[in-house]
């Protein structure tokens, strides 16, 4: 046999050593306040990490933060200098195709970190399926599905703001599941604000509400009752992450909605725990939590395993972020609760040269090579800090 395809995949694979990573701080401004129990944001700050292969492709990945280290422990400043100082110096010149072992280099370089890990992680498939003419989502098993059904999160506080706000998007057939942020005002304040969002809607709406972990476990048996009263359809994160044994007390015998977990699933035996504990009904899937793509399906396989729901998370990604979770978000067998991603369209202008396209209540997977979609110099160049 001629030696060809051979010295071709040996070519290849010179190509795709990486020969440069950088990382930029952007601040994207909201359009309008966003106010969760732990923090509140008018800028979304990210880091766009931009890997260069050897054959000229660059791939590109995001890392989001919320309110700074607040929702989770990486602010912007953290993960640039990691990336900089320790991660980036540890795939000098390795394979950009060989994911595990890069993986597995990232780890040995940085305990955690796991948004500055999925935002390398991202770039390089993308410089991977750009080089092959591939979809990430090919890379990852091939896309069960080219849509997903997609949420928006009222977070104003304002419940007249944001039945206004749920209205419109109704109206523009974009959204008509609605997470609504709880916990940053007394719980008898949040009820009221949630019946009159519940009643306003009625039944052209889906109810989740989002605690952030600002309740204990006794506040949390008192009001998951009155949550499932309003019509709540799913409660996320209601106690603190660390407290797994209270979620699955109140999961048991509390009498509320479904239970989702968000702040207590990083890791894979995070997720492990969660399902020993039988403590939720269906967890959030975050490229930040996780680490990246091939970490992410490692999640959500333990979590089908336990037969726990799979649910679309997001941290406010612009496109570039969204558009990595909808390449693996679409390649997961089931994927019941659909997804958040509606970070896109709550800033003020996109990082991306085409933004995500939203239709009939659902967020369309970019199509082309590698994420599908190309970065805008000119908008970087203009959010980009300092
Ligand atoms: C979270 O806790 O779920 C996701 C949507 C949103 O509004 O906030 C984030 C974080
Ligand atoms: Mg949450």
């Amino acid at each position: 046999m001629p030696d060809a395809p051979l010295n071709v995949a040996a070519g290849l694979k010179r190509d795709m050593s990486i020969a440069a990573i950088t990382a930029t701080i952007v601040d994207v401004p909201t359009i309008r306040r966003h106010k969760l129990s732990n923090t509140a944001v008018t800028a979304q700050n990210y880091v766009i990490v931009r890997l260069r292969l050897e054959n000229g492709v660059e791939g590109i990945g995001e890392a989001a933060t919320l309110g700074g280290p607040r929702w989770a422990e990486e602010s912007v400043e953290a993960i640039k200098a990691n990336i900089d100082t320790y991660l980036a110096p540890a795939l000098a010149g390795s394979q950009a195709d060989l994911f595990v072992a890069a993986g597995l280099a990232m780890e040995a370089a940085a305990r955690r970190n796991y948004a500055a890990k999925a935002a390398i992680e991202t770039a390089m498939f993308d410089a991977v399926g750009k080089t092959l003419g591939l979809p990430i989502s090919a890379l990852l098993g091939g896309a069960m599905r080219t849509s997903i059904p997609v949420l928006w999160t009222l977070a104003s506080g304002d419940p007249a703001q944001e039945i206004e706000e749920a209205e419109q998007k109704l109206s523009l057939r974009l959204h008509r599941t609605f997470k609504i942020k709880i916990g940053a005002q007394t719980p008898e304040q949040d009820m009221a604000r949630l019946r009159l969002i519940s009643r306003a809607l009625g039944d052209r709406a889906e109810l989740i509400a989002d605690i952030n972990q600002a309740w204990d476990e006794t506040t949390a048996r008192k009001f998951l009752p009155r949550l499932r009263d309003i019509g709540i359809a799913l409660v996320e994160q209601p106690v603190p992450a660390w407290n797994i044994s209270a979620l699955a007390r109140l999961r048991q015998t509390a009498g509320g909605p479904p239970l989702l977990a968000d702040e207590c699933v990083f890791s894979p035996h995070d997720m492990m725990a969660v399902a020993q504990a039988n403590a939720a009904d269906a967890v959030s899937l975050k490229l930040v939590k996780h680490g990246g793509v091939l970490a992410l399906k490692n999640v959500a396989a333990i979590a089908q395993a336990a037969g726990i729901g799979l649910y679309g998370g997001c941290l406010l990604e612009s496109s570039i972020g969204a558009a990595a979770h909808l390449q693996v978000f679409a390649t997961l067998p089931t994927l019941v609760w659909g997804c958040e991603h509606f970070g896109p369209q709550i800033l003020v202008d996109d990082l991306a040269e085409t933004p995500l396209h939203y239709e009939n209540f659902e967020v369309h997977l970019p199509a082309g090579p590698g994420l599908g979609l190309t970065l805008d110099e000119d908008k970087l160049k203009h959010f980009a800090r300092g």
